[in-house]
């Protein structure tokens, strides 16, 4: 092992809370930062890392804190900048590090920038944004996602003119070419780290650079949208500017979220001589099954196994020498892992969960693991629109309906996919909202609460929570399984997910069944040599059973 290369934040495993649905301290229904506080010995016992936040700060919650009014203040829902200090201060104590999302291709509407962009053209913060003015005529095509009618321009009328929103209309989007902003969000992302903070995971920070002066969409990326805004002329030097003025003078970590990115182009941002960010995480595996990724309509006939293996194989050699990779299988804009990628039936929830934990925690790159997945919590399947509270549910269910579309065939979709299935709150016990807490949750409560819930799960010593921590906690005592290179068998098995991780003279072999039906994987090693060393079955025979992990010593 190259010890200049390692660092801590390829060997963490990195939790995600999204805090409105983590712990309710005061009774309103909304999770918040003293709830937080609250668990923080529970976090402490899962053998993470660092803690992962959604964000905290002043909101009105179009998008649930995506959507920010102030970038120094902290959502008055979730508390004050003392529960925050004494937050960080209670994580670090315990040594865990806390990441913050930076949220800057677009601020709120309430912002007071854009309060006084809108104001008149020649304001001092008109330039903090983009616009069209509409002597021009109508603005060229630009794609929303979260648009009642999916169009990312938005007239306003005290200036005559329209602005830019690739997400929803109170989320106009910033603009980077102002040295002004750039600025800001330096100053915003310093005082943030002199706060103590220990990085930062920077939403849709591929966006940031935009098309000026927005001509028609070239004919080759119709219908990909999205990759399109991951293209911006001025991305990296905007990210190499940001890295330069603020990250490369801290010791923190930093992760893209990083849509549009591909193996091609990925290592531009994260390999070491680009003095960028550290990691990016790209969206291959979550846009696996739809049929129509932007209206998130899913195919009837599901995911395909083996393109999920090779997706996973082709990110893994993107990264074998330089940059480094990310693993994750669900967050706060994906379902439950165990609904999507295993089964959450009565009879293999359980195993399946602890399978996909296995996977997460087998692979090379730095782990993001969603709260609750330690649980096995599940999709709620939410059969009415008036359920869904999550803005993009809400309103690509009004476009499909102005549209005369399928709205039936989206409602199915939504169970399977709905951003709301992983947002449910967190189940602590089996009392009234599932512990959460004592007033009326925002969003319901998954009504398996009564069995799922951390305080049977930690009576029962092969629940899928104990398993977690003592996967962790094997993971901490391998550092193959952290550095280790990877090498991937039998990659059309239709059941069967088969690699080795290597590090000096050790080599593991893990294995994992992604079907509820026994199976075998044709690796070409001489298993009856092989010691078993960990899994979610007590032995290994040689088959599988149904969703069998197991790790061998070769
Ligand atoms: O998500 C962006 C996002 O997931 C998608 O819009 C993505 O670009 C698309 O689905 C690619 O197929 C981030 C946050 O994670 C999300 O919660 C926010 O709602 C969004 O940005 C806006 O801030
Ligand atoms: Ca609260």
């Amino acid at each position: 092992m190259n010890e200049s290369q390692r660092k801590w934040w390829k060997e963490a495993v990195v939790y995600q809370i999204y805090p409105r649905s983590f712990k309710d301290s005061n009774g309103d229904g909304i999770g918040d930062l003293r709830g937080i506080i609250e668990k923080l010995d529970y976090i402490k016992s899962l053998g993470v890392d660092v803690v992962w936040l959604n964000p905290i700060f002043a909101s009105p919650n179009d998008d649930n804190g995506y959507d920010i009014s102030d970038y120094r203040a902290i959502m008055d829902e979730f508390g004050t900048i003392a529960d925050f200090d004494e937050l960080l201060a209670g994580m670090h104590e315990r040594g865990i590090k806390l990441v913050l999302d930076l949220v800057v291709n677009h601020s709120s509407d309430e912002h007071r920038w854009f309060q006084e962009a809108r104001k008149s053209r020649d304001n001092p913060y008109r330039d903090y944004y983009h616009w069209w003015a509409a002597e021009d005529g109508t603005p060229p095509k630009r794609w929303s996602f979260f648009d009642e009618e999916a169009n990312a321009w938005r007239y306003d009328a005290p200036t005559d003119s329209y602005y830019l929103h690739y997400f929803s209309v109170k989320q106009p989007d910033l603009n980077w070419e102002n040295p002004k902003l750039r600025e800001e969000v330096y100053e915003i992302v310093k005082f943030w780290f002199d706060k103590g903070i220990d990085g930062f995971r920077m939403d849709v920070i591929t966006f940031i650079s935009k098309d000026l002066p927005f001509k028609d969409l070239p004919a080759k990326y119709n219908g990909n949208f999205v990759q399109y805004y991951a293209e911006g002329p001025r991305r990296h030097e905007y990210l190499q500017e940001m890295n330069r003025e603020v990250l490369s003078k801290y010791d923190i970590m930093t992760v893209a979220e990083g849509p549009g990115t591909t193996v091609e182009n990925v290592l531009d941002y994260v390999s070491e001589d680009r003095h960028e960010l550290n990691m990016s995480y790209h969206f291959d595996i979550s846009n696996l099954g739809h049929k129509d990724l932007a209206k998130k309509l899913m195919s009837p006939e599901g995911w395909d196994f083996l393109e999920f293996k090779e997706i996973f194989r082709k990110w893994d050699a993107c990264f074998a020498e330089k940059g480094w990779g990310t693993v994750y299988l669900g967050n706060h804009d994906f379902p439950r892992m165990v609904s999507r990628w295993g089964n959450d039936s009565e009879e293999f929830r359980e195993i399946s969960s602890k399978m996909l934990t296995t996977f997460l925690l087998t692979m090379r790159g730095t782990v993001y693991y969603y709260f609750g997945d330690e649980l096995g919590m599940t999709n709620i399947r939410f059969d009415k629109i008036e359920d869904y509270r999550d803005i993009m549910t809400i309103n690509l269910h009004k476009l499909i309906a102005s549209e005369g579309g399928d709205l039936d065939e989206f409602m199915e979709s939504q169970k399977l996919i709905g951003r709301d299935n992983g947002r449910t709150p967190f189940q602590w016990n089996d009392s009234e909202n599932a512990g959460f807490t004592s007033g009326a949750p925002w969003l319901k409560v998954n009504p398996n609460y009564q069995t799922v819930n951390v305080a049977a799960e930690e009576k029962n010593e092969n629940s899928p929570l104990n398993y977690f921590r003592k996967m962790i906690r094997f993971r901490r005592e391998n550092p193959v399984l952290i550095y280790g290179k990877s090498e991937f068998f039998d990659l059309q098995n239709k059941r069967v997910f088969a690699y080795t991780r290597e590090l000096d003279d050790k080599k593991f072999l893990i294995l994992l069944n992604f079907t509820d039906r026994a199976a075998t994987a044709n690796v070409g090693f001489d298993l009856a040599e092989a010691r078993y060393l960990f899994g979610n079955y007590d032995n290994f025979d040689g088959a599988l059973k149904p969703y069998q992990a197991a790790i061998l010593e070769l």
